[in-house]
């Protein structure tokens, strides 16, 4: 390089070292300079939202300084990249997050401070980008954040939806509505428009022959734009990047309805098109075949694979290299569609021909399975698929021609198996199993916990299972950073302290050092102190939000996720109706001798869930009877927390003392909150179910009891359940029987929702087997309350539970996918690495 370049680069980055300087005079400048200049508002006279844009504006140039050399070094070394694919991405708010992982919290709280706001109440002031359902868009965020942690070099794709999952309100009887979430009213900070980097996404058309192959013409043709928001990792000067795509008109106008003089409608064609990026469906099971959905899954996919290849071939070199460059991860079965659009680009785009583009193709590719409910498999009609996506159900054919053909080599005659291992399933209408396409695609198959694997590799896919298709376990981790050291300042505190380092936060295995300090008395009475610190500050949230007064000195007794029928918050409530009725009937001296409880629930149901808006209302008309009943006063509340999301589960998870994780063993593929609540110092009550199973064996050691177990084990339901159908059909527990009695009679609700649910209560119906596993619940509730009495004993468990969560943070999931499947290395950045080329 020549001297003048070199004498301009070291300007350049001066420049940039004094204009992001970390001291509090340079943070002030730079905040009071975005609200003059950027937000065009004067910096005499700002609200406390002001102050949250200028703020996120000041981190983020930071971030996109570190993201832009990132990006740079992981090009120049020509890194091989994982992209993780998603439909979501529940990321929750990003200041907090953003100046924790740079390590610049504490001198933005001091500059904030000192022009005169407080650093809590503007991070108040970010609205939640509820860009998914629950799990597995949260999933997709943790591992972002363990990414960007361990120097992974990683992006994200996803779709920059304008609605997010809908906001829950509650009526005043205690139903559900919802609400649209427009939460770009007032723009978003984190992410940076890129309108020079679009693609362009086809649909319908049809396909010609060219006499070489095969071409995909016609139709209509939408933009999509990238916007790309940094991810930086924590104490790592690496910063990644999520690109959602939003879908805009394309730019090419069909000349032939100006020609009919339909300008209008030519435009209202051209509006259309951004409907396609416009709303997450709130569905965190079944899709309902809808073709706008299928869009967005083909238009994102797209729009990254164009993209990815673009990348790959600034370097010139020949396509079948791709697997030593990039690995794809399909997050569940929603991008699966890429798998055909890589072999139709690699094939008639590029001009590869079908056997090197199929081995490519499956080098790339590996899925994540989140489900093992028949009712939760994507399928969408043939007829629907080669309408929208004409060239790829062409190829979708083929595919499962030639796979079909294998197998009828191996096991002729065996037209069974042929029929269980299709990609088509053969039925009016005929339907394209997109789990099947996955798996036949991929190199790689997991499930998230021990037990999900187990059951993807036996009941789901045995057939594939038996041709050696390779099927993992990659157990789910939730990251420490979000869900501990922010979410939980006073416990952070006290790990760091007593086992002298904060490096737990990127080691969780660390904690462990706590272990030893179990029976020390300053560190009960400090865990002690923090826990009742945190149960205050729900308690105010609580307040607040649903008008309830709750004691902090009560049990808090949790069950926050979707609402869900494998999910049982039926069991729960009707726990909680036969622990009212037990109280009832008590005389004051004994009550005087109960744990007080307050049961709180989060969740949101699926808009068109019938059922399990029932549920809610239920809960809510239960919580109307207790709460309001002067005998029980403190020793029972139930409080129904409205617009569960990300934000409110910081606050709700670390004033845990029991979570409920109490789903029908065998459905729930791992749950991740599990692990939250017990490395918040909770304990779990639960089913042999998910990644319960391995939690219990993380933390408890010989005679110890730190998870209240009950309930059937996965090989016992479905016999069980066939019992219920065919035998006795009177609710033999006592309790329970009350119970549904009550419910019957409407006492909490009125029979539109006692109905249905009582109906559900009966044995032939119990599907999900709540009233089999309730006396055992009931038991397990009452080792519960008999455990709590012994404080000591009690804060004993949560400690040396805290201590063993080692294995959950998502740091120890990702460096197993990027050893076992993605075959990707750590790529730190090094300053002074990089060659800022002459312009
Ligand atoms: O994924 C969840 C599982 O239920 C849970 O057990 C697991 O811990 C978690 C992460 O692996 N699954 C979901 O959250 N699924 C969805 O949100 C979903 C969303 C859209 C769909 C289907 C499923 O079309």
């Amino acid at each position: 390089y020549s001297e003048e370049h070199a004498r301009r680069n070291s300007l350049l980055a001066s420049l940039m070292s004094q204009y992001l300087a970390r001291d509090v005079p340079a943070i002030q400048r730079q905040i009071v300079g975005h609200v003059e200049y950027t937000l065009a508002r004067t910096r005499y006279n700002f609200d406390d939202f002001g102050a949250y844009q200028a703020t996120a504006l000041s981190v983020r140039d930071r971030l996109i300084e570190s993201w832009n050399d990132t990006q740079q070094f992981f090009t120049e070394r020509d890194v091989k990249r994982v992209y993780y694919l998603s439909l979501e991405f529940l990321m929750g708010r990003y200041l907090t997050n953003a100046l924790m992982n740079v390590g610049i919290n504490s001198q933005f709280a001091e500059a904030l401070q000192g022009i005169g706001y407080d650093m809590e109440r503007v991070a108040d002031q970010e609205r939640d980008p509820g860009l998914g359902n629950g799990g597995l868009g949260r999933l997709a965020a943790c591992f972002m954040d363990s990414l960007a942690t361990l120097n992974y070099p990683a992006w994200g794709y996803g779709i920059r939806y304008k609605y997010g999952m809908f906001f829950q309100k509650l009526d005043p009887e205690g139903h559900q509505l919802e609400m649209p979430d427009y939460w770009l009213t007032h723009g978003n900070p984190w992410e940076i428009e890129r309108l020079d980097v679009t693609y362009p996404i086809r649909f319908y058309g049809h396909v010609e022959s060219t006499g070489e192959g095969f071409k995909w013409v016609g139709g209509e043709v939408v933009r999509a734009v990238a916007y790309d928001s940094p991810i930086p990792g924590y104490d790592t000067y690496n910063t990644l990047n999520l690109r959602l795509w939003s879908a805009q008109p394309a730019k090419e106008f069909d000349l032939g309805s100006f020609s009919r003089g339909d300008y209008y409608g030519a435009v209202a064609t051209k509006e259309e098109s951004e409907k396609i990026s416009s709303v997450l469906y709130p569905n965190d099971s079944t899709d309902g075949g809808k073709e706008l959905r299928l869009k967005q899954q083909f238009f994102f996919v797209s729009a990254t694979l164009q993209d990815a290849l673009r990348r790959f071939l600034k370097h010139d070199r020949p396509l079948t290299e791709l697997p030593t460059k990039v690995a794809i991860q399909l997050n569940d079965t929603h991008p699966t569609i890429g798998i055909v659009e890589l072999m139709r680009q690699l094939m008639d785009v590029h001009g590869l021909g079908w056997t090197a583009s199929w081995e490519t193709v499956r080098k790339v590719f590996s899925y994540t399975n989140h489900t093992v409910l028949p009712e939760a498999l994507e399928k969408w009609s043939v007829g629907l698929m080669e309408k929208l996506l004409p060239r790829h159900m062409q190829i979708i054919y083929e595919i499962n021609r030639r796979h079909l053909a294998t197998i009828a080599s191996k096991y002729p005659g065996d037209g069974a198996k042929l029929q269980r291992m299709s990609i088509i399933e053969d039925g009016y209408p005929k339907m394209v199993r997109m789990a099947n396409l996955a798996v036949v695609g991929s190199h790689t198959v997991n499930g998230v916990a021990a037990i999900h694997s187990g059951l993807v590799a036996t009941r789901l896919f045995p057939d594939f299972a038996a041709e050696g298709y390779r099927i993992l376990n990659m157990t789910n981790g939730v990251t420490p950073r979000r869900w501990v050291q922010q979410a939980n300042p006073a416990l952070s505190d006290i790990i760091s302290r007593w086992i002298e380092t904060d490096e737990w936060v990127s080691n969780f295995e660390l904690a462990r050092g706590l272990e030893s300090y179990v029976n020390n008395a300053d560190m009960q009475r400090e865990f002690a102190e923090a826990k009742k610190a945190n149960k205050e500050r729900l308690a105010a949230v609580i307040k607040s939000t649903c008008g309830i007064e709750v004691s902090p000195d009560a049990l808090f007794d949790i069950q926050i996720k979707r609402i869900h029928e494998y999910k049982r918050q039926l069991l729960n409530i009707l726990g909680v109706i036969a622990r009212y009725n037990s109280l009832k009937r008590m005389s004051p001296e004994e009550r005087a001798k109960q744990v007080p409880r307050v049961v709180i629930f989060g969740g949101k149901a699926a808009a068109a869930y019938t059922q399990a808006k029932h549920i809610i209302r239920l809960i809510n008309g239960v919580g109307k009877v207790v709460n309001n009943d002067g005998d029980i006063g403190d020793l029972l509340k139930v409080v129904f927390m409205a617009n569960y999301c990300v934000s409110l589960a910081e606050v709700i998870i670390p004033a845990n003392d029991i979570s409920e994780h109490i789903s029908t063993a065998g459905m729930e593929a791992s749950g991740t909150s599990n692990m939250k609540f017990v490395m918040n110092g909770g304990l779990i009550i639960g089913t042999m179910d998910g990644a319960n199973i391995e939690i219990r064996e993380e933390t408890e050691k010989d005679g110890e009891e730190h998870m209240f177990v009950f309930g059937l084990l996965t090989p016992e339901v479905d016999g069980a359940r066939e019992a219920l159908k065919f035998g006795e059909q009177k609710i033999g527990d006592k309790r329970l029987a009350e119970a549904v009695k009550q419910i019957s009679s409407n006492m909490f609700c009125g029979p539109e929702t006692s109905g249905p649910i009582a109906s559900a209560l009966q044995p032939y119906n119990d599907y999900y087997l709540v009233t089999r596993d309730f006396p055992s619940y009931m038991d397990a509730q009452d080792r519960v309350d008999a455990s709590y009495k012994d404080q000591t004993e009690w804060i004993k468990k949560c400690i040396l539970s805290v201590a063993r969560m080692g294995k959950f943070s998502s740091d120890r999931t990702i460096r197993e996918y990027a050893e076992k499947i993605w075959e990707i290395e750590q790529a730190p950045f090094m300053p002074g690495s990089i060659s800022y080329k002459d312009p």
